[in-house]
């Protein structure tokens, strides 16, 4: 939605919804309410998104590269990310799906905290948008905001405990704040099947769920707090991701929906996605209606802020 997101910012002239956020699109970003009736299966297809909104997917034109300041041509990578959630009326989740495609695949890490230095996606996440360091008031990651990981798996080298082996919270977390990697569903796909370092022109489908937690702590879900997922409410949430080309250079370049680097692990340089409910989006799935004024009357309101 380049076009839309350009075409606010020259009527608003704002480079940012909050204070505390970093949006690379300059006004932020939308996650979509699943259908009533509807389920996403985490299966790393994508046949169960075909009611999302296109304007709504967001890629290489609504983000920014962080490391070395030019994006590179989408015939190097590209990629398209869907977001949405349910509220306490269902599981009260949040679903994703980023759909890349690379010109070289490199997945040779072992360490799964530092599967960055490959192709790899980050899935951030500040969902009371309180910002400031992931630590919290704790001496591990992962508490105030949580840098969830995706990479390719590969039996015997790179393979998690965690949702199909692909899913890893991330960076020097405490052992027990693993406890939030178990309530994950997550699949990363990869279209040739099987591919692997240097495999070419490679698609990658990344899809998970997962519930949002507003303070995660080391003692369990128990002693945490769920966050509630609420119409017309803004999360801290984006995605970053990395990409690799040569096994040796290992990672050149990271695409993310927050404007600056630093949102790994800290809530203050990350992006902010509203969610948006049933009839506020172009349903594809054949009930379609227009968006509705409510709708635009949100988005602006986002903007002008
Ligand atoms: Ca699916
Ligand atoms: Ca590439
Ligand atoms: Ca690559």
């Amino acid at each position: 939605m380049k076009k839309f997101a350009l075409a606010t910012m020259l009527v608003f002239g704002i480079s940012s919804a909050s204070d505390a956020a970093s949006n690379a699109n300059g006004i932020g970003y939308f996650a979509l309410e699943v259908p009533a009736g509807h389920t996403i299966n985490v299966d790393g297809s994508l046949d169960d998104w075909a009611w999302f909104d296109p304007a709504f997917i967001y890629g290489p034109d609504d983000m920014t590269e962080i490391l070395i300041g030019e994006m590179p041509p989408k015939s190097d990578i590209d990629l398209a990310a869907y977001t949405a959630w349910t509220g306490t009326d269902r599981d009260n989740k949040i679903f994703g799906f980023v759909r890349v495609t690379d010109d070289t695949l490199v997945v040779i890490e072992t360490l799964l905290d530092d599967g960055w230095r490959d192709d790899d996606l980050e899935v951030v996440a500040d969902p009371d948008a309180s910002g400031g360091p992931m630590e919290g008031e704790f001496d591990t990651r992962g508490v105030a905001g949580q840098q969830f990981t995706m990479h390719v798996v590969i039996p015997g080298q790179y393979e998690s405990p965690y949702g199909d082996g692909s899913w890893w919270l991330r960076w020097q977390v405490a052992p027990e704040m693993h406890w939030l990697d178990e309530l994950a569903e997550a699949s990363t796909v990869t279209d040739p099947p099987g591919a692997g370092t240097g495999s070419v022109d490679v698609t990658v489908n990344y899809e998970f769920s997962m519930p949002l937690w507003d303070l995660a702590v080391p003692d369990g879900q128990d002693a945490s707090v769920r966050h509630i997922n609420e119409l017309g409410q803004t999360i801290g949430f984006g995605y970053q991701l990395n990409e690799a080309d040569n096994p040796e250079i290992r990672r050149t370049h990271q695409i993310s929906t927050a404007g600056e680097e630093g949102a790994s692990g800290n809530g203050d340089f990350l992006s902010e996605y509203t969610l948006l409910g049933i009839g506020e989006y172009d349903n594809q799935g054949g009930d379609a209606t227009a968006v509705e004024a409510q709708a635009w009357g949100k988005i602006k309101s986002t903007f002008a802020r």
